[in-house]
Parts: structure tokens; sequence; C-alpha cells
């Protein structure tokens, strides 16, 4: 999974990155000419991973990983308006889930925060940029009409796009349309802004932290919203593991940085984790709600989706609850899954394939 930072310059997109990854990149005031994003990978920690490579005391375990990517964000013009560098929007669709940074203290001017405004702002950025692609598309296809190259699928293409336009014009999001599988597949392509899951972060001082209760409530009307303390939380990796424990205790702030947002990006994305297991390697893999066994194959090799025969497969509470894996063959619990089998969150799983 890839989650894109995004935000208004200034909004500590920067300070959430080092909150999150334990790095030091600059964080810097009013400066928004950064070339390249920061990229870190950082392991998703789930409990049943470790438990899990205590039982099969593997050389090597592996657990999920998420990649968090910061970016310049908005560019401001000379007459001070703010826009997305075409490189941003680039690297931005190209991400499964986007994250944005909202600041909630006050400017280096000691102007207040107005976060509802900000995030007004980005959405509509993102519709814009959307727009503009999907005009430019229905202007191709009706061009190809007139010269009679219609066809049934540039017609279904069509459809799907006259229908994101009415959208985005009425300034809705993709997600909010309900588009069924087909109907996604067919503008995949365009890897729509707004057709991403979006998660807001509100980053708020030290000092208002936990204490933003209707703020919150109003953006979570619309969207996924967590608050984070951005400063504060980016200085706690100085700090031991027993004094990072106490100050957390202190300000209220339930999990690490790092676990709070992998795992508001796993619910708002559908995502979720299988496993493999064997006396070699434990590792965790990540899918979307939904997904067959076929395509979790796949994640895992395409080799495998391929030559897809079977999946054996049990749950890990079955195992954990039977004692090993002879108790969950002996209790029934064991399973033969075909191709379409849905994988559910937990599933362990060993593909029979044959090339
Ligand atoms: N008080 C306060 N200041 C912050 C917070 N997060 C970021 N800042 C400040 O805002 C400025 C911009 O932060 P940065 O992370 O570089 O923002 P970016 O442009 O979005 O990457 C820096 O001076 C930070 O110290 C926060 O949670 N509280
Ligand atoms: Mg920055």
């Amino acid at each position: 999974m890839e989650i894109g930072l995004i935000g208004l310059p200034n909004s500590g997109k920067t300070t959430i990155f080092n909150a999150l990854t334990g790095r030091t990149a600059e964080v810097t005031t009013y400066t928004d000419a950064m070339s390249k994003p920061n990229i870190a990978v950082v392991d998703v920690i789930d409990e049943r991973i470790t438990r899990l490579s205590e039982i099969y005391k593997p050389p090597k375990t592996i657990y999920a990983t998420v990649q968090f990517v910061d970016f310049a964000g908005l560019a401001r013009d000379s007459d001070g308006k703010a826009s997305f560098p075409d490189a941003s929007i680039g690297m931005m669709r190209s991400l499964d889930t986007l994250a944005l940074v909202v600041g909630n203290f006050p400017n280096v001017l000691g102007e207040a925060p107005a976060p509802l405004q900000d995030i007004e702002q980005m959405e509509t950025e993102l519709l814009i940029s959307d727009l503009i692609v999907c005009e430019r598309r229905l202007e191709k296809i009706a061009l190809g009409n007139k010269r009679g190259q219609k066809t049934p699928t540039t017609q279904m293409e069509e459809n799907v796009l006259r229908k994101i336009q009415d959208c985005l014009n009425e300034g809705g999001r993709i997600t909010d349309i309900g588009l069924d599988r087909d109907e996604k597949k067919i503008v995949s392509g365009f890897q729509f802004l707004t057709g991403k899951p979006l998660l807001i972060i509100l980053n708020s001082s030290e000092d208002t932290f936990g204490k933003n209760r209707g703020l919150l409530e109003e953006i979570g009307k619309k969207h996924t919203v967590v608050e984070f303390a951005g400063t504060f939380e980016m200085e706690l990796y100085r700090l031991s593991d027993e004094e990072k424990q106490l100050f957390m205790e202190d300000m209220g702030i339930k999990g690490s940085a790092r676990d709070r947002l992998t795992r508001s990006a796993y619910e708002i994305s559908s995502s979720i984790s299988f496993f493999t297991v064997g006396t070699d390697e434990v590792r965790a893999w990540n899918i979307r709600e939904g997904q067959p066994a076929v395509e979790a194959a796949g994640v895992i090799h395409s080799d495998l989706a391929r030559g897809f025969i079977r999946a054996e497969c049990f749950s890990y509470d079955d195992l954990i609850a039977c004692g090993s894996e002879k108790g969950v063959h002996d209790k029934g619990r064991f399973r033969l899954e075909g191709k379409d089998y849905i994988v559910k969150d937990g599933d362990i799983l060993a593909i029979r394939f044959s090339v």
C-alpha cells in the first residue's frame, strides 16, 4: 500500500512524515520548492505475525509494508495562488491512498488555523485536476465519434466518464458515485484522485490536541479523520521507549503515529492481510477486501496466479484456538479453496500451483 501525504505548504506534511518514519527529513517554514519527495517504507506491525513467528520459528519474518510519500505539495505562483505542480499530480495518481494533512496550529505569522477551509481548498484542487482529465478524454471520444470510430467500448467509457463529469461538476468525489467493478475497471487507467480513498490528518498543536472534538465531528461528517500532534509526535522518536510511553499517556495519545495511521489507511482503503507460513518464512501480505484467492496468489507471485490449482487454507484464529496445524486438521478447520474463494482477513494460505 502506498500512502501520499498531501496538503497545503506548511501544513506539517514533513513533520508528520518524520513522526511516522522516525526519520529526520528537513522541516522548513515557507518553502514549497522541494524537488524530490521523501519516501519511506515502514513495516505494519501486526501482533498476529509476531505470534506466527513464535510458532513457526522461521529464520525470516516479513511484515506487510506501507510506503509513505511526502510531497512538495501545492506550489504558489507569483500571485500567491496555490496549485499542484504537474510532477506532484503524476506521483499522486500512482498512489493507492491519499492522506490530507491539515494544519491546526497558528502559522508563523500567528494567524489562527482554518482547517475546514483548507480541506475545501484541497478538495477543489483534486476535483479540478480530475475534471480536466475527464473532459479531455470526453473531447477525444467525441472527436472519434465524429470520425465514425465509435465502438461499444468507447461508448461504455463515455457513459462512465459522463457520470464522473456530472458528479465532479456538482462538487462530489468519484468515491461517492459507487461505480461498480466493471465501471471502475474501464476508468482505472485515469487514476482519478477523487476516486482514491482519502484520509484527513488533523495536525493539531500540542496544546489543543485531544480538545478538538467539535472540529473532528464536523470533518467526520464527510471524511475519515485522525488527529495527530505532529511536532510533539516527531519529537517522541528521540526518547526512550519508557519516556515515550509516559509522554503519550500524558497527552492521551493512543498508539504510535505509525500504528494509528496505518490502521486508518487499512480501514479506508478496505485493505486486509493474509499470511503465508512455514519453517523458512512467515509473511504478511496486503490485499483489498473482496479479492479472490487467485488474485491473492498473484500478489505473492504471478506464476502462482497463472498456475493456480487450489488454496490450502485455515484461519489465524483457528490456529491459535487449536494450538497447532495438526490441531486445525484434527478439528476439521482445514479447507481447500478454489480460485474464486474470497480471502478473509487473517487467512493463512498455501497456494498449490503448476506452471
Ligand atoms: N505548532 C506546530 N507547528 C507545526 C506542527 N507541524 C508542523 N509545524 C510547523 O510548521 C512548519 C512547516 O512544517 P512542515 O512539516 O515542513 O510542513 P510541510 O510544508 O507541509 O511539509 C514548520 O515550521 C513546523 O515546525 C504542529 O503540529 N504544531
Ligand atoms: Mg514539506
